[in-house]
């Protein structure tokens, strides 16, 4: 596929402006204009504000020479110190800790040597604040992104969109958690602090050199996503932490690009998940095994107080890719066990006991109701293919950045059942994990297939991004609220999204 050019991008803008002036949002025009945001609108009042860097560095990963990184760094103008920290481990990757309802602006500047622009992963913001490729910035300039932030307590993202370069940019580095409290999590009285602990698990390959390989150019390993040789948790080799003897909340991450990870602990007792993508469930569940696919989260509750003092247990994994073969043992690292490896280990402190209590209620999930469907008997399907070099949607690559189907039009304020249909009879069988801008959704029904990672889905609470098996069909029920635009619905298997598996949809007024 031919990567979209300046003239091919201005083209499209232009159009979107037309398709947009009635009763659509004038910004896209601004953008046609050549007037990137790249000023703060003087009447915005931040709470917070910050300004963000993609840039390179050099950072520390394995024994001997630095690895060269593409990275987020960023400084807070505006709020606490706090707003802004890094996750424990290498410590590249930056947290940014923001309540509900606060206003942020964030000052980007795109330090790379080629096009960037960020996505608020799972945020409900304006169109002209999700990161969509069309406002990519070149080397050198800035983009200003405002927005209130709008969403329930829960471990969102950030990482850069522009079309064809997400998996190159993603994989060398680019990643920050967007974390978001508000008064119900509060209420909830769950581990906080030092106690609240995010685990992102990344694999990477590395050279002799210990510099960062990945995809050389070949479509094929596109088509397969790309899946590193070794698992790292928060940017580190080998994760370790001491920990006190009491609870825990670890808010796990898939950042990986293409690689199906699925959990458990070292010594067999159930994970306890009380929050997927879009924050806390209703009420803890229990899992034997967690399988968390691309861009999904999960929260899970763990009491050390349990563990004797100076005990080590393990967060295991085995990797699966997108074919759904478990490349565990082709990958390095210490010998699996029982196909899982150890990725994060946890010794527990010498102290007491602290007596701590899993909260059996945690949130009121937003309403959101089937019966409110415009289309409850008749879902807006969208079937996925992989042939002839390209990732499909409906028969559809991403090939402009404002294009705009029939089937991916849908009306403010209105609720619907989109279907994601893996039916696969031709091309490659691969699962694709479904990905929604500007929305969270809920998952409504699976039906066709089966599998080993199917018992540790995440399905419950508020989603934006579901993993549909090859053979599978996957319901899921959304609203589109507050803002109308272009959002884009894509595989969050970033090599896919990069060749084609992405559309827009209009949310229409
Ligand atoms: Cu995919």
């Amino acid at each position: 596929m031919c990567p979209i050019d300046r003239r091919q991008f201005l083209q499209g803008t232009t159009a979107s402006a037309l398709l947009m002036a009635s009763g659509g949002s004038g910004l896209l025009a601004a953008a046609a204009q050549g007037m990137p945001p790249a000023e703060a609108t003087p009447d915005f009042n931040p709470d917070i504000e910050l300004e963000l860097d993609a840039d390179i560095d050099e950072i520390s990963i394995l024994p001997g020479d630095t690895t060269r990184v593409w990275r987020y760094s960023g400084r807070v103008l505006r709020g606490r110190p706090q707003v802004l920290g890094a996750s424990d481990g290498s410590g590249h990757i930056p947290i940014i800790r923001v309540r509900r309802g606060q206003k942020i602006r964030i000052r980007f500047s795109n330090r790379l040597p080629e096009e960037s622009i960020v996505h608020w992963h799972g945020l409900h913001v304006p169109q002209r604040m999700d990161g969509h490729p069309m406002y990519a910035i070149a080397p050198g300039k800035r983009y200003v992104y405002e927005f209130v932030i709008d969403n329930r307590a829960g471990t969102y993202w950030f990482h850069p969109h522009p079309h064809g370069r997400t998996g190159h940019q993603v994989y060398h580095g680019l990643t920050g958690l967007f974390l978001v409290s508000d008064e119900e999590e509060d209420a909830a009285g769950l581990p906080r602090d030092e106690l609240d602990l995010p685990l992102v698990i990344q694999d990477r390959s590395f050279n002799a050199g210990n510099q960062l390989v990945y995809i050389a150019a070949g479509m094929r390993e596109r088509m397969m996503g790309f899946m590193g040789r070794q698992v790292l948790v928060n940017g580190t080799m080998d994760y370790q932490r001491m920990v006190p003897r009491t609870a825990h909340r670890l808010r796990l991450f898939n950042g990986s690009n293409a690689t199906l990870y699925r959990l458990r602990w070292s010594d067999g007792k159930p994970l306890t998940l009380i929050g997927t993508d879009g924050g806390l469930l209703e009420r803890p569940l229990t899992r034997e095994t967690l399988t968390l696919a691309p861009a999904e989260r999960a929260d899970v509750w763990v009491d050390f107080a349990a563990h004797a003092p100076g005990e080590e247990i393990a967060l295991e994994a085995e990797s699966w890719s997108p074919m759904l073969v478990n490349i565990t043992n082709m990958q390095d690292g210490a010998p699996a066990t029982r196909g899982a490896r150890a990725i994060a280990r946890f010794r527990v402190g010498s102290g007491g006991a602290r007596q701590t209590r899993l909260p059996p209620h945690l949130s009121t999930y937003p309403a959101l109701r089937i019966e409110d469907a415009v289309n409850r008997g008749k879902p807006r399907s969208f079937q996925m293919s992989m042939m002839g070099g390209q990732a499909l949607l409906n028969g559809r690559a991403f090939t402009r950045m404002d294009e705009v189907a029939d089937n991916e039009r849908v009306r403010l304020g209105t609720t619907e059942v989109w279907e994601f249909a893996n039916d696969a009879s031709f091309g490659m069988r691969m699962a694709h994990p479904m990905h929604v801008h500007n929305l969270q959704f809920r998952v409504i029904g699976r039906r066709g297939a089966s599998h080993a990672l199917s018992a540790g889905f995440t399905d419950e609470g508020l989603k934006d991004v579901v993993l549909v098996l090859p053979g599978e069909r996957v319901r899921v029920l959304m609203k589109f609220e507050n803002h109308t635009g272009i959002y884009l619905y894509h595989c969050h298997i970033v090599e896919h999204e990069d060749i084609g598996m992405m559309r827009n949809y209009l949310v229409q007024a």
